[in-house]
């Protein structure tokens, strides 16, 4: 069972892809849980992705990675006996610290093959948050495997440049993609790293 949680701040993209994902799995024959912790306004809750015929769990308003860490815990466990799917797709609010929710779904004794972190960053909001929150920012995208820049098709000239550089410049080594997720540009790169 593989484990994916869509680290990134409100309003980045984090649901947009993982309906996206949950869509791209599905019909390759994955069978595919979700985990959503939604303060977003727009959004979607557990109600709208089981109709769409996904096994959702949806989480009460708090945060995964501290206040709900046991009820998390428990959704994982209830999802790997009950379901027992191919892949979880967890998005904790825009407030939570990936690495955190890593944490605890490491400690939930359930047998992944791996967990992933990706990072999604927003390419409109990108210099807004380095202003105003780049301390936070960085912690969140701290531990993602890789590193989305969302909304590319929002960006002006030099920005995915720009914020690809910056974020290199962070934390070296790690692989940068740019994406819209609402146009499909680069998915399906990204969906080529997730499951190989
Ligand atoms: N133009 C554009 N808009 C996007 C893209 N991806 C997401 N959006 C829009 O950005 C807004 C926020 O997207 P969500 O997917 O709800 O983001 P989120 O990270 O789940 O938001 P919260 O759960 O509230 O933190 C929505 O209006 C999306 O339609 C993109 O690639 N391009
Ligand atoms: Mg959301």
């Amino acid at each position: 069972m593989y484990v994916y949680i869509l680290g990134g701040f409100l309003g980045s993209g984090k649901t947009s892809l993982l309906m996206r994902l949950a869509n791209h799995f599905s019909e390759k024959g994955k069978r595919v849980a979700l985990i959503v912790n939604e303060t977003g306004e727009i959004g979607v809750d557990g109600a709208t992705l089981k109709q769409k015929g996904y096994d959702a769990i949806e989480l009460p308003s708090g945060c995964i990675c501290c206040t709900l860490a046991g009820t998390m815990q428990n959704a994982l466990k209830n999802i790997a006996n009950d379901i027992d799917p191919d892949i979880i797709l967890i998005e904790p609010t825009g407030l939570a610290l990936p690495h955190k929710v890593k944490e605890i779904v490491r400690s939930s004794c359930i047998d992944e093959d791996r967990d992933v972190i990706v990072g999604i960053a927003d390419i409109q909001r990108f210099k807004d948050l380095l202003r105003q929150r780049e301390e936070f920012f960085t912690r969140q995208m701290q531990g993602s495997d890789f590193i989305l820049i969302n909304k590319s098709d929002l960006a002006g000239p030099g920005e995915i440049e720009g914020a690809a550089e910056w974020l290199s410049e962070r934390f070296p080594g790690r692989e940068i993609i740019p994406v819209s997720v609402k146009e499909g540009e680069n998915l399906d790169k990204v969906y080529g790293m997730m499951m190989e």
